[in-house]
């Protein structure tokens, strides 16, 4: 009996771990915004962005707030050469750019040892002419 219960309750971490994993996951779209400037907010729990997938249109003006949900971090898109200021929990910072490059970037923590934890997020700029 006590065997059983065990491998149920294994079983059910299985299933539950990933899901929680991937209830996490959140992408945020703005091709279809037709503000000019389109506001986007991108927080943080532990060592994982809260938006893991940021979709824009080439030549939009990005506002982009991260908010820290705790601990020392920042948000970075090298290809872009841009980056927020590196902040604690409860701070938040916000950096405005223009996406003038197309293509499927990879956007991450620049705390060492964060990207290579998992603090990353794609960031893809859709060419709506191509
Ligand atoms: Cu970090």
């Amino acid at each position: 009996m006590r065997k059983t219960l065990t491998l149920g309750f294994v079983a059910f971490a299985l299933i539950l771990v990933p899901a929680a994993l991937f209830a996490d996951s959140h992408i945020v779209d703005v091709t279809g915004d037709t503000s000019e400037v389109k506001e986007i907010e991108v927080g943080s729990q532990g060592l994982r962005f809260t938006v893991t997938e940021i979709r824009v249109n080439l030549g939009d003006t990005i506002r982009l707030t991260y908010v820290n949900g705790g601990g020392r971090h920042d948000w970075a898109l090298a290809e872009y050469k841009i980056w927020t200021e590196v902040i604690t929990g409860g701070q938040s910072d916000t950096i405005e750019f223009v996406a003038d490059r197309a293509g499927e970037f990879e956007f991450y923590c620049g705390v060492p040892g964060h990207r290579q934890a998992g603090m990353v997020g794609r960031f893809i700029v859709v060419d709506p002419d191509a």
